[in-house]
Formats: C-alpha cells, sequence, structure tokens
C-alpha cells in the first residue's frame, strides 16, 4: 500500500488551519493536523517542499520508519515546525492504518481504556459577575471541570478573556465567548502585563469562584508562561485554599529546572508542556517528578507514535495526561487526542474549548460531547472528514497571537 498523494491543505474558516491528505494508490485516506498559531505557513512549506515529495511510494503502513526518517533524517531535529510537520504524517499514517483494518483508531492502540474523557471548558470574565455568567453557562452545557482566567484590574486585554464583542451563536443555540487569541492583521495586537497587579488579584478571584460554586467543581487555572520561579512560588502557595486541579504554565518552559524551585514551595498540581515539542523536553520534569500533568498536544509534539511515548514515560512517575486542546488544536487534531486519551492507562483530563460551526463545517468531526465527557464515535480511523469545497471558500488570512509589553515597554512572555 504507497503513499501516492499528499496534499498540504491550508483554510481559514474564521481562523487558520493547515491540514495534510495523504491517500494511498488503493484509495485509502489520511488527514493529520499540522496547524501551529500564527506561523501555519512555515509548517505548510516544510511539508510541501521538504516533506510530501519523500512521502510518494513508500509503504503507507510503515508509521514508526516514517517517524523515525523525518525525524533523524532531517538532521536539524525538533523545533514547533518540524515536530507539527511530521506530527501531521504521522496522524494521517495512523488515521490510514486504522481505516484499512476498519476500525476506530483508538482500537489499534490497544483499545478503550475508559467510556469517555473528562474535558474542561473555558470560563472568563472581565470581572467577577460577568466570570461566574460564564461558569453558570458552561456548567448548563454539561462541563463538569472548568477553567478560570480573569481580568485584572488596570490591564485593559488579558490572556484568556473573551469579552462579549467576540460573542458568537454555538451549535445549540447558545450563546458563546469565544476567546480566540490569534488576531487577523500584518502583525500582531501588543499588550500590557502587570505581574504584581495579577498576583494580587487572583487568588482573590479563585476564592470567590470557591465561594459561590462550592468545593466540588474541579477548577483550573492557566498563567500562561508569564511569571518568574520565585513568583510562580508564591501564586502556587496563595492558591492553595482553593485546591485546584491544576495551575498551568506558570514559568515559561524552557527551563525545567525552574519548576522544581516551585515545587519545593507548593503542593498545587503543576501542569506544562502546550509549547514542548519531543519528550525531550519533559526528561527533568519527569524524572524529578516537578510536575502533575503533561499538556503536549499530537499537533505539536510529533504525532500519536511520539505523544504515546510521552505518556508511557509519564506513567512511570504517575503523571497524566492533559492535552492542549484550545481550538487553534483542529478537529483532526482533537480527534487524535480523544483515540489516544481513551486508550492510555494514565488520562488526566482533555481541554475541550469547542470549535465554531464554520470549523465544524470544514471537518466535520464525528466525536461527541455529553455530560462533560468526550467520546471518539465509532468510525473507521480518526473518525473525521474534511470538506473541500469549505476549504476553498475560506483562503488563509494572516493572523498573530498577540505580543506582550511590561508597564515600562519591555517585552515579556506572553
Ligand atoms: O496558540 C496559542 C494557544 O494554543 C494557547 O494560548 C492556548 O494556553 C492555551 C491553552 O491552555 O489552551
Ligand atoms: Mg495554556
Amino acid at each position: 500500500m504507497q503513499i501516492s498523494t499528499a496534499e498540504v491543505l491550508v483554510s481559514s474558516p474564521g481562523r487558520n488551519f493547515v491540514t495534510l491528505r495523504l491517500t494511498t494508490d488503493d484509495g485509502f485516506a489520511g488527514l493529520g493536523d499540522a496547524t501551529l498559531n500564527g506561523r501555519e505557513l512555515a509548517v505548510a512549506a516544510y511539508l510541501s517542499e521538504h516533506v510530501a515529495p519523500l512521502l510518494i511510494g513508500r509503504d503507507a503502513h510503515l508509521i514508526e520508519d516514517t517517524w523515525q526518517y523525518l525525524y533523524r533524517g532531517a538532521y536539524w531535529r525538533r523545533g514547533p515546525v518540524t515536530m507539527a510537520a511530521i506530527a501531521a504524517v504521522d496522524t494521517a499514517l495512523w488515521d490510514i492504518k486504522a481505516k484499512v483494518a476498519d476500525l476506530p483508531l483508538y482500537q489499534l492502540l490497544g483499545g478503550a481504556s475508559r467510556s469517555g474523557l473528562l474535558v474542561y471548558g473555558h470560563a472568563s470574565g472581565k470581572d467577577l459577575p460577568d466570570l461566574f455568567d460564564s461558569i453558570r453557562e458552561h456548567l448548563a452545557q454539561g462541563y463538569r471541570a472548568i477553567r478560570v482566567q480573569t481580568g485584572v484590574p488596570g490591564l485593559h486585554s488579558v490572556y484568556g478573556v473573551a469579552s462579549s464583542a467576540n460573542a458568537s451563536v454555538g451549535e445549540g443555540g447558545e450563546r458563546r465567548y469565544d476567546y480566540e487569541p490569534a488576531r487577523a492583521g500584518a502583525i500582531p495586537v501588543e499588550e500590557t502585563w502587570d505581574t504584581r497587579a495579577y498576583l494580587r488579584h487572583v487568588p482573590a478571584v479563585l476564592e470567590a469562584v470557591r465561594g459561590e460554586f462550592g468545593p466540588q467543581l474541579p477548577l483550573l487555572h492557566d498563567v500562561h508562561h508569564r511569571l518568574t520561579p520565585i513568583q510562580a512560588a508564591k501564586l502556587g502557595k496563595s492558591l492553595e485554599p482553593y485546591d485546584l486541579f491544576w495551575l498551568e504554565d506558570v514559568t515559561p518552559a524552557e527551563n525545567q529546572s525552574a519548576l522544581r524551585l516551585v515545587r519545593q514551595h507548593t503542593t498545587t498540581p503543576l501542569a506544562i508542556g502546550e509549547v514542548f515539542n519531543t519528550i525531550w523536553d519533559y526528561r527533568e520534569l519527569f524524572e524529578e517528578q516537578l510536575i502533575d500533568y503533561a499538556r503536549s498536544a499530537v499537533s505539536h509534539a510529533g504525532g500519536i507514535t511520539a505523544l504515546r511515548r510521552i505518556f508511557d514515560y509519564a506513567a512511570i512517575y504517575q503523571i497524566k495526561s492533559g492535552v492542549h486542546g484550545p481550538t487553534d488544536v483542529s478537529p483532526v487534531g482533537l480527534a487524535a487526542a480523544i483515540h489516544l486519551g481513551t486508550a492510555i492507562p494514565n488520562f488526566g483530563i482533555q481541554e475541550y474549548m469547542r470549535h465554531s460551526p464554520a470549523t465544524h463545517e470544514l471537518f466535520r468531526p464525528s466525536y461527541t460531547f455529553a455530560d462533560g465527557m468526550l467520546a471518539p464515535s465509532e468510525a473507521p480511523g480518526l473518525g473525521v472528514d474534511y470538506d473541500d469545497a469549505v476549504g476553498q471558500a475560506h483562503p488563509y488570512r494572516a493572523a498573530y497571537l498577540p505580543v506582550n509589553r511590561l508597564l515600562d515597554g519591555t517585552m515579556h512572555d506572553w
């Protein structure tokens, strides 16, 4: 069974997605997500110029060998662009293999270890009343775990906080406060950041949310890489009374040792890894048990083959999965995560922000969300179909993630 075509599909049904479609000479097609928010065309070019020509004529069954061929064969290893491209190829080959076997993909990964995946949704508000409304809306939609992000007094725009200006109507007719950080335009929007104001404000927000919604609801919070180790340690400690499910990305992730200091000071569970792209990025964190949840997405960390390896490594240290699932992971990447999460023994939680109706028209996923849980369908493969006509109707639009500056103009982590 040889790969006969490799198509790189770029489309923007409201936001940009890069999708790889591999087809075999006997007519099977597989999809892979290669979306890298704000750098989409770099991965598209990497795939079409340097990877697609190498795939034509290869045996589509050779998933591991193809992974090694692309990883070792590039010589220039790792990095988000390379690993997103490899991820797309790997995912598409798994999709094909499962379709050939006429089985949903999770069956090829060892079968179901659970009946559904607990997910968390994104509640946010510029102030407490808005935030409470958003949490109530999520609970009404069935969510059983909630990420909480709020505005900070004095700051105009803060990561993770949707505004009513972004409201749209969801598939069930409900109001959705979509938070989409990438904004269309030729250059990134600039935001401002004040760490002291943030650190003063957040504990009071979590206290209020616990007061309103009780002790049972799992709550999460994303710091988005903005603190120094000692600031992160202080935040983790100050949030202990509110019993978070996890505190995410407290420091910029490339310095793994920073988490050692944070860990020495707090028992708040820590999650990290959405910007990691290989197993090596986790080595110190796993072996020293410095985190509790590994956050990589299938589409950013080299595909199903590589992420499975990361989670098996994590399992040795009782570290669980917490796969990244914002709207810039396409329904193809999310479906891959759902199949993997269904099979692995150390599943923790899955992020589920929910895609827009326009995105669902393009991808037509068959996974289901009910009672706060995602479940794969029984369709062969990933269970996602790409609609070419819809894809062609929405060409790429330049869009960037924001950049961040401190109040005095210094560039900061966003
Ligand atoms: O593209 C950037 C987003 O994927 C990221 O900002 C989302 O931090 C994120 C999260 O936890 O979902
Ligand atoms: Mg995050």
